[in-house]
């Protein structure tokens, strides 16, 4: 480019100069004696002038260049990358105007990487945006289940303590005589089984007795069912009274009732019947507000101390054998079936 100007300013200084020479030769200034010295000082300043001016040139194109391309990297900083720079149409390689031509056109390009990734980062940002609403609404709807599987999840567990009530109050329902409010028959069987077994196996005593009312039906015909039930539940509270911690005192029929006594001998057994049957003997039973009625039980007992191997229906049959011996020889008494001898005695009569 300098070598280029150089000539380009060469020419244009040195053709009028030589054209000027030319002229003053023909002219009356030939004659001058200072025109040989005028000549060559013009032609020292022009040859001067052809050295310096390219440079000059150039140093004012590169400033330009210079300008340009700050003022591009002040709008690339501000966001503006379209506005690329306009390059030179010529380019010529190694000289200084050439790399600022070269660093411009880099610039353009990394303007336009800039642009496209720019674009391509817009483009990620939108799709985690749509992404995060995505998100926030599968969040919303999991919290709306969430509430609901926890709203559920309370009336499940109040509906199975509910159950679990249910269940308990069957359990004691299946268990108790609703009229009396003691065990009923199964209790008494099932209870019988188990303190059995357990007894046995340890060679300790197990007692039962068996009452009846005498001659209930008479209580009914006279005073009424519901009078007889009124005699029904206070015996059952006497019997309940009579019973101590582990004995179990049931309504295993109709006017008939049993107290089983774990670990009891047939001595104490002896006592418990005895009592019973004294204290329903001289109960005065309240019917109602203006009647009164006397009734008496019949006791079988019996006592299994020592065999180990005897089957518990067996305590059941033996004193519901020593209760009908009462009920078939007067009544309001105390029988005792002998394991031993199976024979049965008298304990106690009226
Ligand atoms: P025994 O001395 O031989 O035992 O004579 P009993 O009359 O007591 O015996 P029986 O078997 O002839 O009659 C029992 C009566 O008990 C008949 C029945 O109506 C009555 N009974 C059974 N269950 C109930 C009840 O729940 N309530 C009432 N009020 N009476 C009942
Ligand atoms: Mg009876
Ligand atoms: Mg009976």
């Amino acid at each position: 480019m300098v070598s280029r100007l150089r000539v380009v300013f060469l020419l244009l200084v040195l053709i009028p100069q030589a054209v000027i020479f030319q002229m003053t030769k023909s002219s009356p200034l030939a004659a001058d004696k200072y025109l040989g010295q005028i000549e060559a000082v013009s032609l020292a300043v022009s040859l001067i002038l052809v050295l310096a001016l390219p440079g000059l040139t150039i140093d004012w194109l590169a400033g330009k260049r210079l300008t340009q391309l700050r003022e591009f990297c002040s709008q690339v900083r501000q966001g503006n990358y379209r506005q690329l720079l306009s390059l030179p149409n010529e380019s010529r390689d190694g000289d200084g105007e050439e790399e600022l031509v070269v660093l411009m056109r880099d610039m353009n390009w990394m303007a336009r990487q800039i642009e496209v990734r720019e674009k391509d980062l817009q483009k990620v940002v939108n799709d985690l945006s749509r992404s995060r609403l995505q998100i926030g609404e599968q969040n919303k709807h999991l919290t709306a289940v969430n509430a609901e599987l926890l709203a559920t999840q309370q009336q499940l567990e109040q509906r199975t303590a509910e159950l679990e009530e249910a269940c308990r109050n069957m359990q004691v329902m299946a268990m108790t005589d609703p009229l009396t409010s003691i065990a009923n028959r199964r209790c008494f069987f099932e209870t019988m089984e188990r303190k059995f077994a357990a007894l046995m196996c340890n060679c300790r005593p197990i007692s039962l007795l068996i009452l009846d009312i005498d001659r209930f039906k008479i209580i009914n015909d006279t005073y009424g069912h519901q009078a007889g039930d009124k005699v029904l539940l206070e015996l059952a509270a006497i019997i309940q009274n009579n019973t101590r911690e582990g004995d179990l005192a049931a309504r295993i029929g109709g006017e008939e009732y049993a107290l089983l006594l774990p670990d009891t001998s047939l001595q104490e057994a002896k006592v418990v019947a005895g009592r019973i049957r004294a204290v329903v003997q001289d109960r005065e039973f309240v019917l109602d507000e203006s009647r009164r009625a006397f009734v008496t039980v019949s006791i079988g007992v019996c006592t299994l101390a020592k065999l180990i191997c005897v089957d518990r229906n067996k305590l059941y049959n033996y004193a519901d054998q020593a209760l009908y011996h009462s009920k078939h020889n007067g009544r309001n008494s105390i029988s005792v079936y002998d394991p031993d001898t199976h024979s049965i005695g008298w304990a106690e009569s009226a």
